[in-house]
């Protein structure tokens, strides 16, 4: 148990609705919930009664239950009281369950609670939070797969495939001295490569689930004029952006959010890049490539009237390490003797040329994904624990190729299932415990 005390919180979020509840949790959750109804509750039984306060007036009536520990969300005693949905009048329940001796909970302290008592890992608190948080269908039909533990076991089943060639290996370097070389056959080539088959397919699925829980970034990037703005503007579907003829138009960063297939995307305009010596203008260029390095794709938009310049090629030149998709603007102005560029997207906001095929463009992979039923909801810190697992065991193949070396081969395992374990919270340093919970709201 965490602290052995007890805490309480409104469950129900803010503002006037038919129930409110109030959440109790820890050792005095019962005799709390006792004397505030002046009678005895049982486990997994609903009362109907009276809400006292301390002089034995009556605040509100409801329903009341208690689940015993471990039986309970959080493994603790639990008591939960559903009074009417206002406000004030929840205010004043969550204050009278801290006079009968709760304390206030931390922000994600249920779940921080269920998480240490051993009722979900990591991965799965993580989901809840997802799962209330979720955007779309896709998204909480993926929050409640990991919720339900489709993420953490095939977790497991990587953790357990890497502990049983650990043990091989182990046991290899125990009989090396009787030259009996059982390194020597392919086997653990084959059960490395088999691993990174798994965890590559895992990896593709939380990736999807990350942008499905965080949405995809898009930053459009290009000369002045180019139409950046009109794009930002017919993306979301209003005039978000000022558009002139006037090159330097857009100087801070706009963002705007849509929604595209179901997949949440922040879509910024940005200022023109150009050198300019205008102190505004230079900083709104300066922010404009900070967008581009934070973005998950940048789009180069170039102006098809004018053509790929020497401008444009620079801005390619240093959109090459991040990458970038190339795309012609105001295709509407090319009449039909134009060459054009056969690898890039031709589009215009005036007549709607090729948005469809930007849309493809901008989701990618991701595209079919709300058909895919086996998204996992993730979160960064999922996808970078995975990656650092693929290259140990990357590393661990590599190294075994030209060394041999059990002992190598060893130590990237030992760091491979650590990496995994961090998913799921076994080896996760309390620090990083105490951001993560502190991220989800108050009563969950
Ligand atoms: N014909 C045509 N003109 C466009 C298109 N998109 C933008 N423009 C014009 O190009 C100019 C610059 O557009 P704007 O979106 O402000 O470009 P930005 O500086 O890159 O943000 C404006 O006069 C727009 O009306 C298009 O698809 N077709
Ligand atoms: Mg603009």
């Amino acid at each position: 148990m965490p602290d052995g005390d007890t805490i309480a919180a409104i469950a129900t979020p803010p503002g006037i609705g038919g129930i409110g509840i109030v959440r109790i949790s820890g050792p005095q959750a019962l005799e709390i919930g006792n004397t505030l109804i002046a009678g005895k509750l049982q486990k997994n039984r609903v009362r109907f009664k009276k809400f006292l306060d301390a002089t034995g007036q009556a605040l509100d009536h409801g329903l009341c239950f208690y689940c015993q520990a471990p039986h309970s969300f959080s493994g603790e005693d639990v008591v939960e009281i559903q009074g009417h949905g206002g406000p004030i009048l929840l205010d004043m329940l969550l204050e009278r369950v801290c006079e009968l001796g709760a304390r206030l909970a931390r922000a994600g302290e249920f779940s921080e609670r269920a998480f240490l008592n051993g009722k979900v890992d990591l991965a799965q608190a993580e989901a809840i939070a997802d799962l209330i948080e979720s955007g779309s269908r896709a998204a909480a039909k993926a929050a409640m797969r990991s919720l339900e533990g489709l993420f953490s076991k095939q977790i497991h089943e990587l953790v357990e495939d890497i502990i049983n060639l650990r043990a091989y290996i182990e046991a290899a370097l125990d009989f090396a001295e009787e030259e009996i070389d059982f390194l020597a056959d392919g086997s653990v080539d084959d059960r490395l490569k088999s691993s990174l088959d798994k965890l590559q397919e895992t990896i593709r699925q939380a990736e999807n689930g990350r942008v499905l829980n965080e949405g995809l970034t898009i930053t459009i990037a290009g000369l002045p004029n180019a139409g950046k703005s009109s794009l930002l503007n017919y993306l979301a579907g209003y005039d978000a952006a000022i558009v002139t003829d006037i090159a330097g138009t857009t100087r801070d960063v706009l963002r705007e959010h849509i929604s595209l297939n179901g997949i949440p995307l922040r879509i910024n305009d940005t200022a023109g890049l150009r050198d300019s010596d205008h102190p505004i203008e230079k900083e709104g260029v300066k922010r404009a490539w900070q967008e581009i390095a934070a973005a998950d794709r940048v789009l180069l938009l170039v102006d098809a009237s004018i053509g790929m310049t020497e401008a444009d090629e620079s801005i390619a030149r240093h959109l090459e390490s991040t990458g970038y998709c190339l795309v012609y603007s105001k295709s509407d102005l090319l009449d039909g003797s134009s060459d054009k560029n056969a690898d890039a997207l031709y589009i215009s906001t005036l007549s709607g040329e090729g948005m469809e095929e930007l849309k493809q463009l901008i989701l990618g992979n991701f595209f079919d994904y709300n058909q895919d039923n086996k998204t996992i909801m993730a979160r960064r810190r999922h996808v970078d624990a995975l990656i650092r697992a693929r290259d140990s065991l990357l590393q661990a193949r590599q190294v075994f190729g030209d060394t041999r070396s059990g002992e190598l081969v060893a130590e990237d395992l030992r760091m491979a299932q650590q990496y995994l374990n961090e998913i799921t919270g076994e080896f996760t340093p309390d620090n990083l415990l105490g951001r993560i919970f502190s991220s989800f709201c108050v009563g969950k």
